[in-house]
Order: structure tokens, then C-alpha cells, then sequence
């Protein structure tokens, strides 16, 4: 446990109505009763209206709400103090400054409540994770990713694969430790069978098509094709507003323009590129460049032709459109109607038509393209939690790894080597939860087999 009191400005540091300031640490009771001389200590857990004052020139700072958490049933495990303040720059920075006259206080550092909280075993570190994503969340559907993952269904998952991974190691180590007894062989079978259960659960979380870490990030799209055929004019249809520059002077954006968008809950991020095409002019050269690379990592490209170059697509935009990740657009659809709408596809790419300047399709373009995003961030209804971040994908495929070369060699190794497999498989999925403890392997050979009979 730590033994410095932690405190900070909880809440946004614009002027607002209320403003919370929080403390977590041993001192952090003292330091309310420095605040407020000559009043009772606040039952825990219970709103308290108190006058704060400055413990130097007991100059009176505010008339506060309190709220005290003892620890260690506090969200990080330490005696927590809050103080609902008014909202004001001048309260808040005349507390703060109190507080840090108070020997034995400090400001907190960026993160430090959590981590009191996960170092004090009140959370693991995909709970930690979450609170993080959970602040960060802009739209619903990454909220409701990451309560879940706050609530702990990851981590839940990932402890319960370690506790199995450790009672198989239980099990091997039983043969080793009795070899002369000999384990019977259908308990031996049994370890086995349940670790290829597991070999098979660890693949399919993984083969999720990274879902829970674009939500978290968002899903990337890129705006491909000819210049003028009317890329920018739908960057600023989709953003509401004037993004990018239109013009009819062919290669008028030439840099990658971002907007930030919410399609269905899920965050969106659009980027409008430079037209495809041969250019002389080495500005041009090098947003064709930029574009080109974009379209090599979007999630999903658009790939906007104008009406009057189809059906004929040049080859190159063709390429762009075949991978699988890439929807096609036939802008300006207001000049000419488009024949065969509803089953063209361009070598497998959906086709729509529309008009950005008239509005003509967009509606149908927007509700195609949410279903799209949804699909790439989104599981099924009902469907387990997948991965958020690469460093839980990166400690999985360890796990996968290492546990698929226990199961390969587990009659011809020797029950040594499958042990130590078996034990990096689960060192590799405790560091997602960051609760890798070899205490708990004892606890489950000494329970599961009796060794002291
Ligand atoms: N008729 C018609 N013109 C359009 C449409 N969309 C864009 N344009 C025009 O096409 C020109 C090029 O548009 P722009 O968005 O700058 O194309 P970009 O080079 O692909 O970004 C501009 O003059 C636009 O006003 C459309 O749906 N119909
Ligand atoms: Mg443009």
C-alpha cells in the first residue's frame, strides 16, 4: 500500500456547476479534517455539507458537498475523499493549492487512481484499460464496449483460460513429481482433451477480425478515385459541413483530410484523398502517394467514379475495388441514370449510384455504409467480448503458440518441456490481466492432488 496521499481535479477542468477534486491515500481523512476544522468526521459513504478552509489562513474556500469511501473498499483500495465543489477556476484552484500545503499530499499523476486501484487488486488491467476507454468513449457503441470490459467480461475470460492452462500444469506436474506412481492415462487423455478445447476457444476469440480494437479506435475509410469525381463534395456531405475544397480545377486536394464521424454508435473516421492519376506536379505526385497508401490500410475504401466514366472503370480503380474492402460509388448520377442498379458489382465490390450535389441515393449510400462499419466493428448480438488492444492480441497469439506446442508434443516431449509450454501460455494471458502470480500454481497442485497423503 502506498503511503503518499494522492489528490486531483476529477472532473474537467472547464468552468462548470460542480467541480469533484479527489483524494485517495492514508492522509487523505487528515486532510478533510484540515479542511474542516472543528466538524465531525462525515459518516462513510454519505453526502455531507461542509465549509472548506484554507488550514493556512483558514480564509473559508468554498461550501462544499464531502463524500468519504474508507478504504480498502474504495475504488482504489486507499482511504478516498471527495470533494464536490462549486465549478468555478477560483475554488477549484484555491483547493487545490490548500491541498498541496498539506504535508504528505502530492498532485496525482495522469492515471495514478487507477492504478492505485489495480495495484491494490481492485481491478485488473483490462478493467484499468476500460475505465480509460471509457473516458475516452465518443460514441455508444464504444461506451457499451467498454462498460462490458470494465464490468470484467474480458477479463473474466482470460482468467478463466489461465486457471485452466494452470490446472493442466497441475497435472503434468503430478506426472513428474510421481512418475514412479504412474498417473492413470485416461486422466492424462482428459488434460489433454481439454487443453485442445482451449487451443480452439483462444483461436476463435482471435480470429475476430480485429472488431473490439477498431471500435476502439475507429474504423478508417478512404475516399478513392479520378480527380473531380466528386470525393470531396461527399467528404463534406458526410461531415456536415465545408471539410475539403470543391472545385472543378482537377487536383485541388492534394494533402489527406480527416473527419471524424459517428455512423450507428460506431466511430468513423473518413479520409478524403488526393485524385488518382499521373501528374507532373510534385505536390500532386505526392498526395497521389499518401492517397495510394491510405487505400493500402482502410478498413473500407469508397471508390467514387463519375457517372460519365461508367461503366468503362480505368484498371487501376478496378484493382482498388476487388480485395474485398471496398464499396463503389457512381457520383453524379444527376446527369445520366444508371442502368442495372440494384445487382451491379464491380469484380465482387457492391455498386450504388448517387448524386452528391442533388442528394439523389444518399440516403440508401449512408445506410449501406453504416451497415458496413457496424459489421467491421461490431460482434453479433450475444457474442463474447473480443480483444481491444494489440497487447492483448500480441500476449494471445504467445498463448496460442505456446500451448499448441505443448499439445504437439505432449506424449513425445517428455512432461518437463510441456510443462514449461504450458506455464508461457499462461504467464502470456496473466499479463493481459497483469495478475501472473506463481502462488496460485501451488494452491491448485497442493489442493487438486493431496501431496502431504
Ligand atoms: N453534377 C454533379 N456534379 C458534382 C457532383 N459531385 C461533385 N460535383 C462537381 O464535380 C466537381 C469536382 O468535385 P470535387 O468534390 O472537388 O471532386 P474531387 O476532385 O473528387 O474531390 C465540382 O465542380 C463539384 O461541384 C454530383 O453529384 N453531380
Ligand atoms: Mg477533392
Amino acid at each position: 500500500m502506498n503511503d503518499t496521499t494522492i489528490f486531483a481535479l476529477a472532473s474537467g477542468g472547464a468552468r462548470a456547476g460542480v467541480a469533484v477534486v479527489r483524494l485517495s491515500g492514508p492522509g487523505a481523512g487528515d486532510a478533510l479534517a484540515a479542511l474542516t476544522p472543528g466538524r465531525n468526521v462525515p459518516a462513510p459513504r454519505k453526502a455531507s455539507l461542509r465549509d472548506l478552509h484554507d488550514p493556512a489562513s483558514s480564509e473559508t474556500l468554498d461550501q462544499a458537498l464531502v463524500v468519504r469511501f474508507p478504504g480498502p473498499g474504495s475504488f482504489t483500495g486507499e482511504d478516498v475523499v471527495e470533494l464536490h465543489l462549486h465549478g468555478g477556476p477560483a475554488v477549484v484552484e484555491g483547493v487545490l493549492a490548500a491541498l498541496g500545503r498539506i504535508p504528505g499530499l502530492r498532485p496525482a499523476e495522469a492515471g495514478e487512481f487507477t492504478r492505485r486501484a489495480f495495484l491494490n487488486g481492485r481491478l485488473d488491467l483490462t478493467q484499468a484499460e476500460a475505465i480509460a476507454d471509457l473516458v475516452a468513449a465518443e460514441t455508444s457503441e464504444q461506451r457499451r464496449q467498454a462498460l462490458d470490459q470494465a464490468a470484467g467480461a474480458l477479463g473474466q475470460i482470460y482468467e478463466g483460460w489461465r486457471s485452466r492452462l494452470i490446472a493442466a500444469i497441475a497435472h503434468v506436474e503430478a506426472g513428474i513429481d510421481f512418475a514412479d506412481e504412474d498417473l492413470p492415462e485416461d486422466i492424462d487423455r482428459a488434460a489433454r482433451d481439454a487443453l485442445a478445447v482451449l487451443a480452439g476457444e483462444i483461436a476463435a476469440h482471435l480470429d475476430d477480425g480485429r472488431r473490439g480494437e477498431r471500435l476502439r479506435a475507429g474504423v478508417h475509410l478512404a475516399l478513392l478515385g479520378r480527380p473531380n469525381a466528386g470525393k470531396s463534395t461527399l467528404l463534406n456531405l458526410l461531415a456536415g459541413r465545408d471539410a475539403a475544397i470543391v472545385s472543378e480545377t482537377a487536383g485541388t486536394t492534394r494533402d489527406v483530410i480527416e473527419v471524424h464521424l459517428d455512423l450507428g454508435g460506431v466511430p468513423v473516421i473518413v479520409a478524403d484523398t488526393a485524385g488518382l492519376r499521373d501528374s507532373t506536379d510534385a505536390v500532386e505526385r505526392e498526395g497521389v502517394r499518401r492517397a495510394a497508401a491510405r487505400a493500402d490500410w482502410a478498413d473500407l475504401k469508397l471508390i467514387v467514379l463519375d457517372r460519365t466514366d461508367w461503366p468503362d472503370v480505368p484498371d487501376d480503380l478496378r484493382a482498388l475495388a476487388a480485395d474485398g474492402r471496398a464499396l463503389v460509388l457512381v457520383n453524379k448520377a444527376d446527369l445520366a441514370p444508371v442502368d442495372g442498379l440494384g445487382n451491379l458489382d464491380l469484380d465482387g465490390a457492391p455498386v450504388l449510384a448517387l448524386s452528391a450535389r442533388t442528394g439523389t441515393g444518399v440516403d440508401g449510400f449512408l445506410a449501406r455504409l453504416t451497415e458496413a462499419v457496424r459489421g467491421l466493428a461490431l460482434a453479433g448480438a450475444g457474442a463474447a467480448p473480443g480483444p481491444t488492444r494489440a497487447r492483448h492480441r500480441h500476449a494471445l497469439e504467445e498463448a496460442r503458440t505456446a500451448l499448441a506446442q505443448a499439445l504437439d508434443g505432449w506424449s513425445t516431449r517428455g512432461p518437463e518441456l510441456v510443462a514449461e509450454d504450458l506455464r508461457l501460455a499462461a504467464r502470456a494471458i496473466g499479463r493481459i490481466t497483469g495478475r501472473v502470480d506463481v502462488e496460485d500454481l501451488l494452491d491448485v497442485i497442493f489442493a487438486d492432488f493431496c501431496i502431504g497423503k
